[in-house]
């Protein structure tokens, strides 16, 4: 069974001005104790992403050393999780299926799934995914066309639907992520309260979440 971090850093491009920034970004939180970072680009080319992916993982190599575990997730995309030498995908409901994104990574590499309801759970969870996104819970601005809210409820339906690792997602901050794993999340994924001072709200989130 896949042992989830509490805390999954997404490092969203659009949260950063230059690639310089998103660097120092993932530096950052890999040195305050973050162990797996998600790489989002929904703007860039094919040819951008890779670019910013390997330059990802060799920025991060030179902390990796204090952190050997480690996991870079590539968002949308197995063919650049590939290509960027990356150790997982993960997959929207309008991306390629779980099971189509299994053949291409293999069975070594993480998988992840996006869902929005109870039947998108109940479907990811027959799946061969190592671990189910639950959300928007939270209001999120960070996502263009967010599906409803799903909110606390939406994580207790979740958790009684699946007994893979479950990740909550969508305006999950530090006043309001203890709540959401108290809702049965094993994980929550966080884009904008980790983007400002990620050293320092890392430090905070661990702290929360023990
Ligand atoms: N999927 C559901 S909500 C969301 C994604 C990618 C965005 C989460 O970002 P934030 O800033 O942590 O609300
Ligand atoms: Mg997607």
């Amino acid at each position: 069974m896949t042992l989830m971090p509490r805390l999954y850093a997404i490092l969203d491009a659009s949260c950063f001005s230059t690639k310089r920034e998103l660097l120092s970004a993932a530096e950052e939180l890999v040195a305050a104790g973050v162990t797996l970072i998600q790489y989002r680009n929904k703007s860039g080319n094919a040819k951008i992403i890779l670019d910013q992916a390997r330059q990802l993982t060799e920025s991060v190599s030179r902390t990796r050393a204090s952190a050997p575990h480690l996991r870079l997730i590539m968002n949308d995309r197995a063919d650049l999780c590939l290509a960027a030498e990356f150790d997982g995908v993960h997959v929207g409901q309008d991306d390629l299926s779980p099971d189509s994104a299994r053949k291409i990574i293999g069975p070594e590499r993480w998988l992840g799934v996006s869902t929005h309801n109870a039947e998108q759970v109940a479907k990811a969870d027959k799946t061969s995914a190592d671990y189910i996104a639950i959300g928007p819970v939270f209001a999120t601005s960070s996502k263009a066309n967010p599906d409803p809210l799903v909110g606390l409820d939406g994580v207790r339906t979740a958790r009684g639907l699946t007994k893979r690792p479950l990740v909550a997602i969508g305006g999950i901050t530090r006043a309001n992520c203890y709540s959401v794993i108290e809702a049965g999340a094993d994980s929550v994924a966080v884009i904008s309260d980790l983007a400002t001072d990620p050293g320092k709200s890392t430090e905070e989130f661990l702290r929360i979440l023990g």
